[in-house]
């Protein structure tokens, strides 16, 4: 089986790790992890680029990229913020973190927008938002035609409403945004927020070539949970993954999951352990026949399909 490239939260290790970047980089080799994400500026402070990668070379790691993480004085929005030096402030940072993925040998930047968003009616002008969002984007892929750059969606959090909030939304503003280096991470726990189906997210960005990472995880659609990988909606979570099979997604796997009271080691490699059975699982049953299925369009049969999944 080819490799799977998996990362994990970083944030889900720290506090058990003395906050020690170096001492997590071991613990994630030992569990099983191959690839790192790495959150900028928050988990770089202090930390220059050549040290970083002189860490991760020596725990066998391998980076994939920065984490863009909005902090401070970003409260009311960043990429979209309309407030001109809070604006280049949020371009600045982004540019400063494709410096810094650069030199230890990353290639993605992943934009999660924490701020753009909204509370209140009347509060924002949609349209003024949007153009800034999409100039500032172009600005950052011009900046670095060698770096991928994905949006990470989510409904709401911390935001009532986030601006670019859904698959609809987030696929029209890449239209927009006009620049091949700029495409999706689909967070699966954010989907279900949205009351999205997961798998239609990852069969319409990957058949464009526009799926460049996941966010893998599990939750009741509510709220941001973070649980283990298939452990609440595992059928969900198959036909999620069916197609970034289908689709030979070779991206990262990064389990954006969150255990408050679970040892983060144990987590992580029920995470593996559940992401491998799955992938296992599709070809046991067989591409082919699950493909068979969809094409009949017949609720019936799915169902069988499903019980299919749960015999062998
Ligand atoms: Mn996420």
């Amino acid at each position: 089986m080819k490799e799977i490239k998996t990362a994990t939260r970083l944030n889900a290790y720290l506090p058990h790790y003395d906050n020690k970047i170096d001492k997590v980089f071991g613990e994630l080799k030992k569990v099983g992890i191959n690839y790192v994400d790495i959150n900028f500026p928050q988990q770089t402070i202090g930390i220059p680029a050549r040290d970083m990668k002189k860490m991760l070379d020596e725990n066998g790691l391998r980076p994939n990229g920065m984490e863009m993480r909005f902090e401070g004085h970003y409260l009311n929005g960043d990429l979209g913020n309309l407030n001109d030096k809070i604006y280049q402030d949020a371009i600045e940072m982004c540019k400063q973190a494709v410096d810094y993925c650069r030199e230890i040998g990353g290639s993605m930047i992943n934009i999660w927008s924490a701020h753009d968003g909204f509370d209140y009616s009347f509060q924002i002008d949609y349209l003024k938002v949007w153009h800034r969002i999409v100039k500032a984007c172009q600005e950052i892929a011009d900046y670095a035609p060698d770096i991928k750059f994905s949006i990470e969606y989510k409904p709401y959090e911390p935001r009532a409403y986030a601006f670019v909030d859904s698959m609809g939304t987030l696929g029209m503003i890449l239209k927009d945004i006009n620049r091949k280096n700029f495409g999706v991470l689909l967070d699966y726990c954010h989907m279900l927020m949205k009351h999205e189906n997961p798998a239609m997210g990852s069969e319409i960005f990957a058949s464009r070539g526009e799926l460049f990472g996941v966010h893998i995880n599990d939750g009741y659609g509510v709220h941001d949970d973070g649980l283990m990988v298939g452990t609440v909606t595992p059928f969900k979570t198959l036909e999620f993954l069916y197609y970034m099979k289908k689709y030979h997604f070779d991206g990262m796997y990064y389990f954006d999951t969150a255990p408050v009271i679970e040892d983060p080691s144990q987590e992580t490699s029920k995470n593996i352990e559940m992401l491998k059975y799955f992938l296992n699982l599709l070809d046991r049953v067989g591409m082919e026949k699950i493909d068979k299925v969809i094409n009949e369009n017949d609720a019936i049969k799915a169902r069988d399909l499903l019980l299919d999944f749960i015999k062998k």
